[in-house]
Protein backbone atom coordinates (compact mmCIF):
# COMPACT_ATOMS: atom_id res chain seq x y z
CA UNK A 1 0.00 0.00 0.00
CA UNK A 2 1.17 3.35 -0.85
CA UNK A 3 1.41 6.31 1.54
CA UNK A 4 -1.35 8.13 -0.25
CA UNK A 5 -4.03 5.34 -0.65
CA UNK A 6 -3.00 4.79 3.19
CA UNK A 7 -3.65 8.35 3.76
CA UNK A 8 -6.61 8.42 2.21
CA UNK A 9 -7.65 5.30 3.90
CA UNK A 10 -7.26 7.12 7.26
CA UNK A 11 -8.99 10.39 6.25
CA UNK A 12 -12.13 8.52 4.93
CA UNK A 13 -12.62 5.23 6.99
CA UNK A 14 -11.30 1.99 6.34
CA UNK A 15 -12.29 -0.39 4.31
CA UNK A 16 -15.34 1.09 3.02
CA UNK A 17 -13.43 3.63 1.45
CA UNK A 18 -10.97 1.43 -0.37
CA UNK A 19 -14.13 -0.03 -2.38
CA UNK A 20 -15.03 3.46 -3.29
CA UNK A 21 -11.91 3.63 -4.73
CA UNK A 22 -11.67 3.83 -8.99
CA UNK A 23 -9.26 1.01 -10.38
CA UNK A 24 -7.48 3.19 -11.69
CA UNK A 25 -5.84 3.75 -7.92
CA UNK A 26 -6.89 0.54 -6.69
CA UNK A 27 -4.18 -0.93 -9.42
CA UNK A 28 -1.64 1.91 -10.68
CA UNK A 29 0.02 -0.10 -13.59
CA UNK A 30 -1.35 0.56 -16.80
CA UNK A 31 -2.39 -3.15 -18.54
CA UNK A 32 -2.15 -4.14 -22.04
CA UNK A 33 -2.85 -7.54 -22.86
CA UNK A 34 -1.54 -9.91 -25.93
CA UNK A 35 -3.50 -12.37 -26.77
CA UNK A 36 -2.12 -16.01 -27.98
CA UNK A 37 -3.65 -17.74 -31.27
CA UNK A 38 -3.56 -20.06 -33.60
CA UNK A 39 -5.62 -22.27 -36.35
CA UNK A 40 -7.44 -25.69 -35.33
CA UNK A 41 -5.06 -27.94 -36.72
CA UNK A 42 -1.88 -25.36 -35.59
CA UNK A 43 -0.65 -24.40 -39.08
CA UNK A 44 -0.99 -20.97 -38.19
CA UNK A 45 0.08 -19.49 -34.25
CA UNK A 46 0.50 -15.75 -33.94
CA UNK A 47 0.74 -13.59 -30.80
CA UNK A 48 -1.92 -10.56 -31.33
CA UNK A 49 -0.95 -7.69 -31.30
CA UNK A 50 2.20 -8.89 -32.56
CA UNK A 51 3.96 -5.36 -31.71
CA UNK A 52 2.77 -3.03 -28.77
CA UNK A 53 4.07 0.03 -27.49
CA UNK A 54 3.63 0.50 -23.84
CA UNK A 55 4.56 2.90 -20.68
CA UNK A 56 7.35 2.14 -18.53
CA UNK A 57 5.88 0.07 -15.68
CA UNK A 58 2.66 -1.27 -18.02
CA UNK A 59 1.70 -4.50 -16.69
CA UNK A 60 1.39 -6.98 -20.13
CA UNK A 61 -0.73 -10.22 -19.58
CA UNK A 62 -0.40 -12.79 -22.00
CA UNK A 63 -3.71 -14.96 -22.46
CA UNK A 64 -3.83 -17.72 -24.55
CA UNK A 65 -6.87 -17.64 -26.41
CA UNK A 66 -6.02 -20.45 -28.42
CA UNK A 67 -8.53 -23.26 -27.39
CA UNK A 68 -6.21 -25.96 -29.13
CA UNK A 69 -2.60 -25.44 -28.39
CA UNK A 70 -0.53 -24.38 -25.83
CA UNK A 71 1.88 -21.76 -26.07
CA UNK A 72 4.84 -19.88 -23.75
CA UNK A 73 5.68 -15.92 -23.89
CA UNK A 74 9.89 -16.58 -23.42
CA UNK A 75 12.10 -13.07 -23.50
CA UNK A 76 14.95 -13.52 -25.76
CA UNK A 77 17.54 -13.92 -23.53
CA UNK A 78 20.87 -16.17 -22.18
CA UNK A 79 18.59 -17.02 -18.73
CA UNK A 80 15.93 -18.64 -21.27
CA UNK A 81 17.62 -21.60 -23.12
CA UNK A 82 20.89 -19.63 -23.12
CA UNK A 83 18.95 -17.59 -25.74
CA UNK A 84 20.68 -14.49 -27.14
CA UNK A 85 19.91 -11.18 -25.16
CA UNK A 86 17.06 -9.31 -26.99
CA UNK A 87 15.69 -7.61 -24.00
CA UNK A 88 17.00 -4.25 -22.14
CA UNK A 89 20.14 -5.09 -19.33
CA UNK A 90 17.58 -4.03 -16.70
CA UNK A 91 14.64 -6.12 -18.29
CA UNK A 92 13.49 -8.79 -15.95
CA UNK A 93 14.07 -12.24 -18.71
CA UNK A 94 10.44 -13.21 -18.38
CA UNK A 95 9.36 -16.81 -19.32
CA UNK A 96 5.71 -17.99 -18.73
CA UNK A 97 6.20 -21.80 -18.94
CA UNK A 98 3.02 -23.63 -21.16
CA UNK A 99 -0.03 -21.55 -20.81
CA UNK A 100 -2.64 -23.92 -21.55
CA UNK A 101 -6.22 -22.92 -23.35
CA UNK A 102 -7.47 -20.14 -21.62
CA UNK A 103 -4.22 -19.75 -18.92
CA UNK A 104 -2.91 -16.16 -18.62
CA UNK A 105 0.75 -15.19 -17.45
CA UNK A 106 1.47 -11.22 -16.25
CA UNK A 107 4.75 -9.06 -16.11
CA UNK A 108 5.70 -5.90 -15.38
CA UNK A 109 7.79 -3.97 -17.88
CA UNK A 110 9.86 -1.15 -16.27
CA UNK A 111 13.05 -0.55 -17.72
CA UNK A 112 12.64 1.19 -21.29
CA UNK A 113 13.71 -0.43 -24.62
CA UNK A 114 12.45 -2.79 -26.97
CA UNK A 115 11.50 -6.58 -25.68
CA UNK A 116 12.15 -9.08 -27.88
CA UNK A 117 10.09 -12.64 -27.29
CA UNK A 118 9.26 -15.95 -28.49
CA UNK A 119 6.45 -18.94 -28.09
CA UNK A 120 9.06 -21.94 -27.04
CA UNK A 121 7.67 -24.36 -29.36
CA UNK A 122 6.55 -22.16 -32.11
CA UNK A 123 9.57 -20.26 -32.90
CA UNK A 124 9.62 -21.77 -36.47
CA UNK A 125 6.16 -20.98 -37.30
CA UNK A 126 7.67 -17.82 -36.58
CA UNK A 127 5.27 -17.35 -33.26
CA UNK A 128 7.08 -13.88 -31.79
CA UNK A 129 6.46 -10.71 -30.40
CA UNK A 130 8.01 -7.05 -29.41
CA UNK A 131 7.05 -4.70 -27.25
CA UNK A 132 8.34 -1.30 -26.71
CA UNK A 133 8.60 0.03 -23.55
CA UNK A 134 9.00 4.18 -23.88
CA UNK A 135 10.33 5.55 -26.56
CA UNK A 136 13.80 6.54 -27.57
CA UNK A 137 13.39 9.95 -25.35
CA UNK A 138 12.54 7.55 -22.12
CA UNK A 139 15.81 8.02 -20.03
CA UNK A 140 17.54 4.40 -19.88
CA UNK A 141 16.01 3.86 -23.83
CA UNK A 142 17.99 0.86 -24.99
CA UNK A 143 17.41 0.08 -28.69
CA UNK A 144 16.93 -3.16 -30.16
CA UNK A 145 19.82 -5.73 -29.25
CA UNK A 146 21.95 -6.52 -32.23
CA UNK A 147 22.24 -10.57 -31.53
CA UNK A 148 20.80 -12.76 -33.74
CA UNK A 149 22.49 -16.09 -33.05
CA UNK A 150 20.43 -19.16 -33.87
CA UNK A 151 17.16 -16.93 -33.96
CA UNK A 152 15.69 -18.35 -37.11
CA UNK A 153 15.18 -15.83 -40.16
CA UNK A 154 10.93 -16.51 -40.01
CA UNK A 155 11.43 -15.10 -36.76
CA UNK A 156 13.06 -12.38 -37.26
CA UNK A 157 11.20 -11.21 -40.43
CA UNK A 158 8.35 -11.56 -38.21
CA UNK A 159 9.19 -8.94 -35.75
CA UNK A 160 7.57 -5.53 -36.51
CA UNK A 161 9.94 -2.58 -36.86
CA UNK A 162 10.36 -0.15 -33.83
CA UNK A 163 9.84 3.01 -35.76
CA UNK A 164 6.34 1.05 -36.87
CA UNK A 165 5.03 0.30 -33.41
CA UNK A 166 5.98 4.00 -32.04
CA UNK A 167 4.09 5.28 -34.85
CA UNK A 168 0.77 3.11 -34.79
CA UNK A 169 0.99 2.19 -30.62
CA UNK A 170 0.10 -1.41 -31.96
CA UNK A 171 0.99 -3.53 -34.93
CA UNK A 172 -1.35 -6.43 -35.99
CA UNK A 173 0.07 -10.07 -37.48
CA UNK A 174 -1.42 -9.67 -41.08
CA UNK A 175 0.13 -5.76 -41.54
CA UNK A 176 3.36 -6.85 -39.60
CA UNK A 177 5.81 -8.03 -42.46
CU1 LIG B 1 2.95 -20.96 -29.54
Amino acid sequence: MNLSRRRLLAMSGGIAALAMLPPAIARPEPEVEIAMHGTARGERVWFTPVGVAVAPSTRVRFVNRDPGNSHTATAYHPANFERPQRVPDAALPFHSGFLLPGEAFEVVLRAPGVYDYYCLPHERAGMVGRIVVGTPDTPGWQEAAAGTANVPAVALAALPAVAKILLHGQVMPEEAA
